[in-house]
């Protein structure tokens, strides 16, 4: 039986460059108007809204700032900190392009420490650099797309369930030496044919017939 108190997904927010504390790096410009340091340690407001949406699915989900941590406490073990970490699933946000060297950095630690768990990248820069990100050995999913909270319910679901993935809306993984993708089927924005940006949501994915849109829709490279 499920133990009802396990972690199914830990969001984990990385530094923009790990590790900042012991190595010597050259920091572009930051807006003064960001209350965040060049390390980026404020996270993105989505893994907030990922996390609530999953509770209220009856997910148990934990968000850990390390980046945050790091800064506020110079001794602060990552390593052993992950070590002791247990769950189903662990996503790395990169939303903002300058976090790549550190969520990726971050990703081969916890592979290193945890072999046989699963790792999700997901946020608006790896939205755009899905194809890329999947060919790292440390990254099994990129969750794409800018509204991910009932793709990433899905995504549970079929990795408790050991459903296929093709039912999933917007992720790209790894199947065998192969990627495959879903199409996103929550996306915003897309160009009418005047050349102007609208907003378009299709209906939720866990209908009927969304379903048989992203199982038809999947790709593989
Ligand atoms: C509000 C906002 C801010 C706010 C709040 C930031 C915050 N904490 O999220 C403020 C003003 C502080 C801000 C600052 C910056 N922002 Co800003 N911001 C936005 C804005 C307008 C909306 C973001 C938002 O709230 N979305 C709603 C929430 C619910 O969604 P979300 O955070 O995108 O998360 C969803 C998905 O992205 C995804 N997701 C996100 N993380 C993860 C992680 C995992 C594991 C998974 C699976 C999925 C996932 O799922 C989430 C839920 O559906 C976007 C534009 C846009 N269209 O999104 C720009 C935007 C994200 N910002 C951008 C930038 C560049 C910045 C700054 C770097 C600006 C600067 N030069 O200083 C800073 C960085 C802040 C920092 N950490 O230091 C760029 C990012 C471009 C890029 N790819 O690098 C964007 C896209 C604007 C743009 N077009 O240029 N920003």
């Amino acid at each position: 039986m499920r133990n009802p108190f396990a972690r199914d997904l830990v969001l984990l927010h990385a530094p923009a460059l790990f590790d900042f504390r012991t190595r010597e790096t050259f920091l572009g410009p930051m807006a003064d108007a960001v209350p965040s340091t060049a390390m980026f340690e404020m996270y993105p407001v989505g893994p907030t809204s990922i996390a609530a949406f999953l509770e209220r699915n009856h997910y148990n989900v934990e968000i850990v700032n390390l980046a945050y941590r790091m800064l506020r406490d110079r001794s602060f073990d990552v390593a052993a900190h992950i070590a002791r970490m247990r769950a189903a699933l662990f996503g790395i946000d990169l939303h903002w392009l300058p976090h790549v060297q550190g969520a990726l950095s971050v990703a081969e630690l916890f592979k290193q420490l945890h072999p046989e768990s699963r790792v999700v990248i997901g946020g608006l820069s790896a939205t755009y650099y899905h194809k890329e990100l999947i060919r790292d050995p440390s990254v099994d999913f990129v969750m794409r797309g800018d509204s991910t909270e009932e793709p990433m319910r899905e995504l549970l679901q079929a990795l408790r369930e050991g459903t296929p993935l093709h039912r999933v809306a917007n992720p790209t993984w790894k199947e065998g030496a192969r990627s495959r993708s879903n199409r996103p089927t929550r996306r915003t924005g897309r160009p009418t044919a005047s050349g102007r940006g609208r907003t378009r949501r299709s209906s939720a994915p866990s209908t009927a017939r969304s379903r048989t849109a992203v199982a038809r829709s999947t790709s593989s490279s």
